[in-house]
């Protein structure tokens, strides 16, 4: 069965594919290009496979599922027996890894992408930069990557011992905040979350999928 994943270029469709990669199902998966920038996002046929205008998608036979994180949690346990573990083995281990993506989803993310947001794109998708938004949202970041630091002091990823969705659910955004956004700083001045962020972008799957390329 091929996978179809629409829009891979861009941060969301990647948490998906490098999931695909780490489940080992890399050579099974095509990707159909959508250009935010031109507004394909908004075209009927897209918007017949997700009503809110957004990518990822994924087409899976007749099976069609939108939204990163429950893609990366369906392919998780579709395929928990192939490639990477990365859901834990006891239901204890599962809990911490769900409790993870959501302090990713509902704690990270947001102030990441504001600076993602209002440093990179606000120009380019014609909206003002805002300092303050920038501001407030790296002291919010701050504040969330010094619970980080000390969670992860305790264990070498955030879910436990053991790489999971948790942290490859935070590969696309940080690799921003490293590279195109320059505050690498965020990262690097914590140790353990130094140390982390070196582990998880040096994954063979997350190099693979940098590889497929990038608009920025
Ligand atoms: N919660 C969604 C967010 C997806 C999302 O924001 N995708 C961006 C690309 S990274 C997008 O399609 N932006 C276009 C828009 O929102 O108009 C998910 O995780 O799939």
């Amino acid at each position: 069965m091929v996978v179809k994943v629409f829009g891979p270029l861009y941060a969301a469709p990647k948490r998906v594919l490098v999931c695909l990669v780490e489940k080992e199902i890399e050579f099974e998966f095509e990707t159909i290009p959508i250009d935010i920038f031109k507004g394909e996002h908004k075209d009927p046929e897209c918007l017949k496979l997700q009503p809110f205008g957004a990518v990822p998608v994924i087409q899976d036979g007749d099976y069609t599922l939108y939204e990163s994180r429950a893609i990366v949690r369906y392919y998780a346990e579709k395929y928990k027996l192939q490639g990477t573990d990365l859901l834990g083995k006891a239901i204890e281990e599962r809990g911490l890894v769900e409790q993870w993506l959501e302090v990713e989803a509902q704690n990270y993310h947001p102030s990441i992408y504001n600076l993602v947001m209002h440093i990179l794109f606000a120009s380019g998708m014609g909206f003002p930069s805002d300092p303050k938004i920038i501001q407030e949202s790296e002291e919010k970041l701050g504040k969330v990557l010094d619970v980080y630091e000390e969670r992860l002091s305790k264990c070498k990823y955030l879910a436990g011992d053991f790489f999971s969705l948790a942290d490859l659910s935070h590969l696309p955004l940080t690799q921003y905040l490293v590279g195109a956004i320059g505050k690498d700083y965020m990262i690097k001045s914590r140790k353990h979350v130094s140390a982390w962020w070196d582990d998880i972008s040096n994954r063979p799957s997350w190099k693979k999928v940098l590889e497929f390329g990038a608009p920025f």
